[in-house]
């Protein structure tokens, strides 16, 4: 109970730091967005809000602009499910990749930034 409190107190500060700290996305032109927007429409972030590892991989979205649907595995049964049975284990975060009609389940925060910073970062 007193390490759960903890464990969300630590949470609302990490958010607090995020938000006082967060870079400012490139500004993109309407055309431009929406030609990234259909890039990442095959992407979802499986995640938890207060995980630290998560905060470092949604700051890296919203550093380079992209919009990518966030899918609570914490909280939303569904999504849960999903990870565990799909992606292999209930670990955030995780980006889901499809692409060429293939599933790819992108776990550790490092890999996914890598991977984003690689395919989005010279847009
Ligand atoms: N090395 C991993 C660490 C990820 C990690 O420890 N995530 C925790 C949440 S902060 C987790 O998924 N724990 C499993 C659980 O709570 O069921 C990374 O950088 O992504």
């Amino acid at each position: 109970m007193i390490l759960r409190a903890i464990r969300w107190v630590l949470g609302q500060l990490i958010l607090f730091g995020d938000w006082l700290t967060r870079p400012k996305p490139p500004q993109h032109t309407p055309e431009e967005q929406a030609a990234l927007d259909a890039q990442t429409a095959n992407l979802a972030l499986y995640q938890f809000r207060l995980c630290p590892f998560c905060v470092k991989v949604r700051r890296t979205i919203h550093r380079l602009g992209l919009n990518i649907e966030l899918r609570d595995a914490l909280n939303d049964p569904r999504y849960r499910a999903e990870l565990i049975e799909q992606g292999g284990q209930h670990k955030v975060p995780c980006l889901r990749i499809e692409e060429d009609g293939k599933i790819r389940w992108l776990y550790e925060s490092s890999d996914i930034v890598a991977w984003l910073e690689e395919r989005f970062g010279k847009a």
